[in-house]
């Protein structure tokens, strides 16, 4: 399921050193907004006053179309202004409020993002950008660096559960890095990369916004696994307006289904960790 008018961008920043640190490690972290941004991120997040059943929650989440598109556009455009000219090459794609309330339970387990392009050419750059500091209490990133390098996998959206939890223990011991942000410091990372983050421990609300980002000439993409018949994977060519109408878990509405490939995706072992660390080394 290739395509050839992809091509594969290496380059994904401008500033060399950047670019560097992001294809070794596969994150990077930047301030990003002004105060006067994250003001207006609060505004609008404020303003809206959606509200959402569980402790952590995605716009996704949300069945109001409108309310999704308007974060998306407006939310969207200031993450586009600042980023313009730091990526090499990639325009704004969709946008999203994560918010993490106060609770035990708003822990979000270690997992990839959907995958958003086709992988064997090109990727997706997705940012995290929280409106407060953010810190071991409150909720920060962890991310495990280099797990952007191969062997890497297809993400197919909700129902695609990493099977991890025997890992775990020597994942946090050796090889999840925790992100510290400033208020407005955007985390930026290949979609492939693992992450994870703890429950708010603390009394107030983290608000995040997250954004994704693909190069210019890149075509969208959804991978569906349909629960009937899960050994393989359909794969739909998408637009951005998917990522405000789309109701999770559904197969896509309205999208152009390219074709099937087998779900090759195998579960992650030591091996995939050790190829990682090395792939840092490289
Ligand atoms: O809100 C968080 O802490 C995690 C968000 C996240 O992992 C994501 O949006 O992929």
């Amino acid at each position: 399921m290739g395509s050839n008018s992809q091509s594969m961008i290496m380059r994904s920043f401008v500033d060399s050193r950047l670019a560097e640190q992001f294809e070794r490690e596969g994150f990077v972290v930047i301030p990003l907004l002004t105060n006067d941004d994250i003001e207006q991120v609060n505004a609008i997040y404020h303003n809206f006053g959606t509200r959402f059943e569980s402790d952590w929650h995605t716009d996704m989440f949300s069945r109001d179309v409108d309310y999704r598109r308007a974060i998306h556009e407006r939310v969207g455009a200031i993450f586009e202004t600042r980023l313009k000219d730091l990526l090499d090459g990639y325009r704004y794609c969709c946008g999203n409020f994560v918010v993490k309330e106060p609770s035990p339970n708003s822990a979000v387990p270690l997992h990839q993002d959907w995958t958003i392009v086709d992988p064997s050419v090109t990727r997706s750059l997705n940012v995290i950008c929280p409106l407060i500091d953010t810190n071991e209490v409150n909720g920060q990133l962890n991310v495990v660096p280099g797990s952007h390098h191969p062997p890497s996998r297809i993400s197919f959206g909700p129902s695609d559960q990493i099977q991890i939890e025997s890992l775990l223990p020597e994942i946090k011991e050796s090889y999840l890095t925790a992100v510290r942000q400033n208020a407005g410091d955007a985390l930026i990372y290949d979609g492939r990369v693992l992450h994870s983050s703890e429950a708010n421990r603390s009394d107030q609300t983290r608000i995040c916004f997250s954004a994704g980002f693909i190069p210019n000439d890149a075509k969208l993409r959804h991978y569906y696994r349909d629960p009937q018949n899960p050994s393989v994977l359909e794969v739909f060519e998408i637009t951005d307006d998917f990522f405000w109408k789309h109701t999770l878990g559904e197969r896509p509405k309205d999208a152009r289904l390219l074709g099937m490939m087998a779900d090759e995706n195998v579960p992650i072992t030591h091996a995939h960790l050790e190829a990682w660390a090395r792939g840092r080394m490289t």
